[in-house]
């Protein structure tokens, strides 16, 4: 009889609970409860209703209950930067203020009165990011300088569930980097910053790396889901997650492809995690905090064993999710589908720059797509289609340049990208990122974050002895798509 290990996946507009085993080293998955997340408008602020989402936690996990599927251990990952404070006694102060909220805005410049933008890279390896911890803190510090001095404990969002789950209060690596607070040298909070920033020092307590322990269940909880698990620490940054899950074939060597040297070993790997946000890069075994790196606004994020996540934010299906939503409320409902189908047909050739701040949170995508084509002399496009052909076109160019300044600064030439995560299902996108790449491109696991955060799971059950081993059982067990 196999193990369970139930992943639950929280990505910024939908949830999972998933439940993985492993068998002959080859992992099956089986969705058990899906929900839907997205931000919410409280207090004048965008923020996570973090109350619904713990019961659409405990809900999947009574779901594994009925189905007499008990899982062995659990761990739960979400997205980054976003965090919750706490008080003495362990209730949260304020609400989980999401990192499209505008509070930041001009929070930059209140950080770089303290240390400028190029001493922080240095120091961090961290993108600059407006929503990054470190200005949203500082956003606090300037609108609720009250919060922050009565805090007795910050977590992150998944390290708060975990919290509520065990009664335990833990802070994750993984997501810990992306608070921008954390040296990549030392890889624990740079503690010299925290207090140059007037940050209290307390909140900021020692990291646990994926794969700990972090407790059981509390009473309360057994009580209402029905059994008690481990709570093991999976990488609980998503990304995190799902670059672990990239799938890379033992040798090097693809399936019907035993002669050919290929260069998907893990140095050599580069993928796009693909969801939300696109995440292009590659793995480093040592942050490169360089200017080069610098500007071209690459970031080092903390991985599974140590290991660097050198990547950059591309806005991703963000935007075509945005248009999706503003067409079905104007009574044109399409499946993403169905958009990139009549996105096909299209021949617009109008490009937007996919990462200016315009399109993080506009009051509408639609409008900030075609007021940008307006202002920079493009065709503007008239309808649905050629809309989706716009921000999709826009994208496989985003990775285009992506993949250029990587190989500039790494030096390395990558032989194919392996697109990872939800967004690995769009074809067209797939084929448009082939050509404009000129990369091979492997799609595929779909879900491959739920993936990564059971890996961290089964290898600290030894059903894996490591990271590469996992990641040829990912390359085994699952389908993965070429195209050319
Ligand atoms: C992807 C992701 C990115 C992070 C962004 C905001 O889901 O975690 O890695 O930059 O969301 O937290």
């Amino acid at each position: 009889m196999e193990n369970y290990y139930l992943a639950v996946d929280i990505g910024a507009s939908s949830g999972r609970h998933i439940l993985g085993t492993v068998k002959d080293g080859t992992i099956s998955l089986e969705e058990i409860y899906r929900f839907e997340n997205g931000m919410v408008k409280r207090n004048g602020h965008l923020c996570w209703d973090v109350e619904s989402l713990f019961h659409e936690i405990k809900m999947g996990m009574k779901q594994c209950a009925a189905l007499g599927k008990i899982p062995c251990s659990m761990g739960i990952d979400t997205w980054a930067v976003d965090f919750v404070l706490l008080d003495r006694d362990g209730q949260r102060l304020g609400d989980a203020v999401g990192y499209r909220d505008d509070r930041t805005k001009g929070m930059d410049e209140k950080v770089y009165e303290v240390i400028s933008p190029e001493a922080l890279y240095e120091r961090t390896g961290i993108q600059k990011q407006i929503f990054n911890t470190i200005y949203q803190l500082m956003a606090m510090k300037e609108e609720q300088p009250e919060a922050l001095s009565c805090a007795e404990s910050l977590l992150m969002i998944p390290d708060y569930f975990h919290y509520m789950l065990t009664g335990v209060k833990r802070q994750e690596y993984t997501n810990a980097t992306t608070t921008q607070l954390v040296s990549p040298v030392t890889k624990t909070w740079d503690y010299e910053l925290i207090r140059q920033l007037g940050y209290p020092e307390k909140l900021f307590t020692g990291l646990s790396m994926p794969g700990t322990v972090a407790g059981t269940l509390t009473k309360a909880v057994q009580d209402e889901v029905g059994f008690n698990c481990e709570v093991v620490l999976p990488a609980t940054h998503d990304t995190g997650s799902a670059v672990m899950a990239v799938p890379v074939p033992e040798n090097g060597k693809r399936k019907g492809h035993e002669t050919e040297k290929i260069h998907d070993t893990d140095d050599g790997l580069l993928y796009i995690s693909s969801g939300t946000w696109s995440l292009m890069g590659t793995e480093l075994s040592e942050a490169d905090c360089s200017a080069e790196s610098r500007k071209a606004n690459l970031t080092n994020e903390g991985g599974y064993d140590y290991r660097f996540r050198y990547l950059k934010n591309i806005m991703g299906l963000w935007m075509i999710q945005s248009v999706k939503k503003e067409l079905a409320a104007a009574g044109e409902a399409y499946s993403f589908a169905e958009l990139c189908r009549m996105a096909s047909k299209e021949t617009i050739k109008s490009i937007v720059p996919c990462n200016d701040d315009v399109f993080l949170a506009p009051e509408s995508m639609t409008e900030a797509v075609k007021a940008y084509l307006r202002e920079s002399g493009q065709e503007v496009p008239e309808t649905a289609g050629a809309l989706a052909a716009v921000i999709y076109n826009s994208l496989a160019q985003c990775y285009k340049e992506t993949v250029e300044e990587l190989e500039a600064i790494t030096g390395r030439t990558y032989q194919a990208v392996n697109i990872v995560g939800g967004g690995s299902n769009a074809e067209y996108l797939n084929r448009l990122t082939a050509k404009a790449t000129g990369k091979t491109v492997y799609a595929g696991p779909g879900e491959a974050t739920a993936i990564g955060n059971l890996l961290a799971q089964m290898i600290r059950a030894e059903e894996f002895q490591g990271l590469a081993e996992a990641r040829a059982a990912v390359y085994h067990s699952f389908e993965i798509s070429t195209y050319v």
